[in-house]
């Protein structure tokens, strides 16, 4: 577990589960184009939240790489489903951009929607191949660059399955603040 204030807003590196994050008001689906669910975060998301949210999800869909929508939470303990399509690694190019993109639409979308917490899976690390290392960097450093806009988040955190992506999660943010 890591906490980082910068600019008064705290960013926090778990290891945990998505669907497990009750204080938190808006997590982060790493989705697919057509909103369904799926595996991995996708799957975990959709489970716990119940039928309702691919119903609200249907109209959304298709999204394209780096896109996000958002919808309610159903039956999650959060108030607010964040969906963002990242680039399949080696496909979607250039992919740093793509996933730069989702991390900047996903922070836009909580600012509009004046949300306070929200909670990000290492998007486009699994099924979609990306390597844990550069996702980490892509995905700091973007959140870095947009902090100064963002007015009413307060914390962002990343949950990660596993310890080894927590470890890499916390050694990049580390030397990112140096
Ligand atoms: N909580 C937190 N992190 C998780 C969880 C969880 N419950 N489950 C997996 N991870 P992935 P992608 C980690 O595959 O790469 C889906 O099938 C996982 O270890 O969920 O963006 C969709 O339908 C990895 O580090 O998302 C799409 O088709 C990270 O979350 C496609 O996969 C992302 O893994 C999206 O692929």
């Amino acid at each position: 577990m890591m906490k980082k204030t910068i600019s008064g807003i705290t960013i926090e590196c778990i290891q945990g589960d998505i669907v497990s994050q009750p204080d938190i008001t808006a997590i982060v689906n790493a989705a697919n184009a057509q909103l369904k669910i799926g595996g991995g975060v996708a799957g975990a998301i959709h489970r716990a939240a119940g039928p309702g949210l691919e119903e609200e999800c249907r109209p959304l869909a298709p999204i394209k790489p780096g896109e996000c929508v958002i919808t309610g939470g159903h039956r999650l303990q959060n108030r607010y489903v964040i969906h963002c399509l990242g680039p399949i690694y080696g496909v979607n190019k250039p992919e740093n951009e793509l996933l730069a993109n989702c991390y900047r639409n996903a922070l836009k979308l909580a600012q509009q929607h004046m949300i306070d917490s929200i909670a990000f899976p290492a998007i486009s690390t699994g099924a979609f191949g990306y390597p844990i290392e550069e996702a980490a960097e892509v995905a700091f450093k973007t959140i870095m660059e947009i902090l100064p806009e963002l007015q009413h988040v307060k914390r962002i955190r990343f949950v990660l399955y596993s310890n080894k992506d927590l470890e890499i999660h916390e050694k990049t943010l580390s030397r990112l603040l140096k």
